[in-house]
């Protein structure tokens, strides 16, 4: 075998025909939420898949994302489960204490169920830099978080299982 080969690499596809995916939305800043939502859909389905097997569940805030991914991910309808939500910095440390709960949280989720859970949350500074990772110059973080959720859906069909 050559330098940098291996017996067997495993990379998922991004093609996300007959894939479900589970979105949860905090509804917190939904003005930008909304936008990763569109942005989310729009990549599944230019992906191949179908908008119509997607589910949608709301959250007050992005605390509560985890919660419900959670949820989402038990239930073993989902091929992979999306969080979106946008965080943005106030005058207070109250928005580091949210980031840090959502990130574990989320990752937690993932862990625990065996279902790939993509973090799809902007933290930004202030709403100039929200409003460019929501569909504008910097791109939509809810289309690139729905990118990684068809990449890593089909990831783990492939991917050995454990005992
Ligand atoms: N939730 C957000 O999704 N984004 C924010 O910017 C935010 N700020 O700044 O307060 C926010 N707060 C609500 C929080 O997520 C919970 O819903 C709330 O604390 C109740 O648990």
């Amino acid at each position: 075998m050559g330098k940098g080969e291996s017996a067997r690499v495993y990379e998922g596809q991004l093609v996300a025909t007959g894939l479900r995916f589970g979105l949860v939305c905090s509804r917190f800043n939904e003005f930008f939420v909304r936008k990763l939502l569109e942005g989310a859909i729009d990549c599944i389905e230019r992906h191949g898949g179908d908008a119509g097997e997607v589910e949608t569940a709301w959250t007050p805030g992005s605390f509560e994302l985890p919660m419900v991914c959670n949820r989402f991910a038990q239930t073993g309808r989902f091929d992979a489960v999306i969080a979106l939500g946008v965080v943005i910095q106030g005058g207070t440390p109250h928005a580091q204490y949210i980031n840090s709960e959502v990130a574990k949280g989320v990752a937690q989720s993932a862990m625990h169920t065996g279902v790939p859970v993509i973090y799809g949350v902007i933290t930004a500074d202030t709403i100039e830099q929200a409003v460019e990772r929501s569909g504008t110059k910097a791109g939509n973080r809810g289309a690139d978080a729905a990118q990684s959720a068809i990449e890593m859906a089909n990831l783990y069909k492939q991917l050995p299982r454990g005992k």
